[in-house]
């Protein structure tokens, strides 16, 4: 059982919990242990069957019990009984945004809206608006967010599914006679949402990896099956495609079932031009002779082309580039060297220590690392004065860690409504990395956010604007501003800005950091950990960044501290007597 499911049960009970009405400090105690256990840093079953669930800061006996309960059996006496009070088209109403448990316990006891389609149209008709607190306005605004949550639905963000993929790939590799398992589909190129799971084996007895398949662990429903391909639903919810075929097609199978068919459709056209014909079996010449099929480098080398990174594969320019010999070279992983935007406990919705986060990054090989947290307006944010306390703190830290790793002093400011920061010039302008941030007031006007943003670009303190568009993959969609605009005056500033590797926002998106490159801006890759965990979320950045055909040359982060703090020197204008560019202990 992974952590991730037991967090969405205790979520799922509070929520619950207060669309029944229940006892408001019920409902915060499930929230604070499903904030617990989401950053865990063991398996929670672990803890279940060692009987230490008893020993986590947060999480009361009944609470545990509930956990001890559902990672035993996969439910729990109280999820099962409050399900039973709560018709299910009434949870669908807290997926769409701006509709919490408040608003969907409101609209079903007094109107008795049971699903969305009941919400949308009580919208329509005003009926909605007739209610305490909601008003026509509201109502509208509920009407276009059921038209973003209809146009989102059955999709999964990559991080949910890939455990998934991962546990089902690793089961596959072990039945008898499976040469080969792999993830294709948009899975494999590392789009930020999935439809379903592309599965490909290869194997010379396809029979027994169909009828193993509806066995494993996690797949429940059988939709359909033929000798070699099945097609299933997990637990979960995820549609699964397996395919199954002999190893002499494989490659040509892990190239068609990758995707995405905009690149198939080009590359089959390609092909068809130099006489040959491409299948997910192979590639066929004019007699029928397969020439290539076993490997997938094989098969774009049969039509003149070098092997193409699957996050270039949407039929955007990718075989042009690679006939030209202009592919980019992906940045990677291993390029990163730091870490620009990272939560400590000095923010209230972080949990980790400076120890902690330095040890954390140590491991992963980060040479640095920019402490980062909330500025005052935020709930219990850095004040001027508590910031100077917190700096020294960093400072002596940074010393005694003797580049093991560097720590960087920073902050994320928040850019007030009118574009000012929310701290003062003079103590920015002490800090090595200043990341800006919009945390407020998402529904103003195209106009308004972007001179919101072009202001706090210009106030020559900022090296980084921090998650540009505010999105939250099925959440929260982007404020709207003006891109192009944002670029330019980030361009003339020197600021960069921020691809955010957090799973659940990765903002910028792979085709905005493809238009910051053009527009010649420069890019951060940063996870926004708020525990050290979540420092290895860096990967989901890079992965939206080679999808934006990044080269570790766009990516600032790829350079190493002196350079890095070069870069930051040239791109500031602010610069107090205080500030000489090498802050104590930390010396490049
Ligand atoms: P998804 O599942 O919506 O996130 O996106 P994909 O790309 O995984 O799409 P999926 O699962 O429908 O199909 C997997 C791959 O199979 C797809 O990327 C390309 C290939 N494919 C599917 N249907 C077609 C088709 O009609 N023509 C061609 N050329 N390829 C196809
Ligand atoms: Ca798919
Ligand atoms: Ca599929
Ligand atoms: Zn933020």
């Amino acid at each position: 059982m992974e952590n991730a499911e037991v967090v969405a049960m205790l979520g799922e009970i509070a929520d619950l919990l207060e669309l029944t009405n229940e006892n408001p400090f019920k409902v915060r105690a499930y929230r604070r242990a499903a904030q617990v256990v989401d950053t865990l840093p063991v398996p929670i079953s672990e803890l279940v069957h060692k009987g230490e669930l008893g020993s986590l800061p947060g999480v009361g006996v009944h609470t545990a019990e509930r956990i001890a309960q559902f990672v035993e059996s996969g439910t729990c006496d109280v999820l099962e009984r409050l399900r039973g009070k709560v018709p299910p088209g009434v949870m669908e109403l807290l997926r769409i945004e701006s509709v919490g448990p408040k608003t969907a316990a409101l609209v079903w006891k007094e109107l008795g809206l049971t699903s969305v389609d009941a919400l949308e149209e009580a919208a329509l008709s005003g009926r909605l608006a007739t209610l305490p607190r909601m008003g026509a306005k509201r109502a509208e605004a509920i009407v276009s967010a059921v038209a973003r949550h209809r146009s989102r639905q059955g999709r999964v963000p990559l991080h949910r599914a890939l455990p998934y993929a991962e546990d089902l790939v690793a089961r596959l590799r072990a039945i008898p006679g499976v040469k080969q398992a792999i993830a294709a589909g948009s899975l494999r190129r590392h789009k930020e949402t999935v439809g379903d799971l592309d599965l490909l084996v290869s194997s010379t007895d396809p029979e027994r990896v169909v009828s193993a398949f509806p066995k494993l662990p996690g797949v429940t429903t059988l939709l359909a099956q033929g000798p070699t391909k099945s097609t299933a639903r997990l637990s979960v919810g995820l549609q699964v495609d397996l395919r199954v075929l002999p190893p002499e097609s494989f490659g040509a199978a892990l190239h068609y079932f990758t995707g995405s068919k905009a690149h198939n459709i080009a590359l089959r056209t390609r092909a068809l031009h130099r006489g040959l014909k491409v299948s997910e079996y192979g590639v066929f010449d004019a007699k029928g002779r397969r020439i290539a099929g076993e490997r997938e480098e094989d098969v774009f080398r049969a039509v003149g082309l070098p092997w193409i990174p699957p996050e270039l594969r949407e039929g955007l320019g990718e075989l042009e580039a690679a006939e030209a010999g202009r592919l980019p070279t992906l940045i990677e992983e291993e390029d990163l060297r730091g870490d620009l935007h990272v939560h400590s406990e000095a923010s209230a919705d972080a949990s980790s220590s400076l120890l902690e986060l330095a040890s954390a990054a140590r491991g992963f090989g980060r040479s640095y690392l920019a402490i980062t947290d909330h500025s005052r307006s935020r709930p219990l944010g850095l004040d001027e004065e508590r910031l100077r306390e917190h700096l020294d703190t960093i400072r002596w830290m940074d010393r005694e860690l003797r580049g093991r790793p560097h720590l960087l002093a920073g902050i994320e400011v928040d850019i007030l409504p009118d574009g000012s920061l929310d701290l003062g010039a003079e103590v920015l302008s002490e800090l090595d990395c200043v990341v800006a941030s919009v945390h407020s007031r998402f529904n103003m006007s195209s106009e308004e956010m972007t001179e919101r943003m072009v202001r706090a670009l210009r106030s020559g303190l900022v090296h980084v604007l921090g998650h540009p568009s505010g999105r939250l993959i099925g959440s929260r969609d982007p404020y709207p501003y003006d891109l192009e605009r944002v670029l330019e005056v980030a361009r003339e500033e020197g600021v960069a800005l921020e691809v955010n590797a957090h799973p659940e926002r990765l903002d910028l998106t792979d085709s905005a950091c493809q238009r910051a490159k053009a527009a010649g801006v420069k890019l951060v890759i940063s996870s926004d950990s708020h525990n050290a965990q979540h420092l290895d979320d860096l990967r989901h950045g890079v992965w939206v960044a080679r999808r934006g055909w990044l080269e570790a040359g766009d990516v600032l982060n790829t350079l190493s501290l002196s350079e890095l703090r070069r870069h930051f020197r040239r791109s500031r204008r602010v610069s107090p007597s205080t500030w000489t560019g090498e802050g104590p202990g930390l010396a490049p």
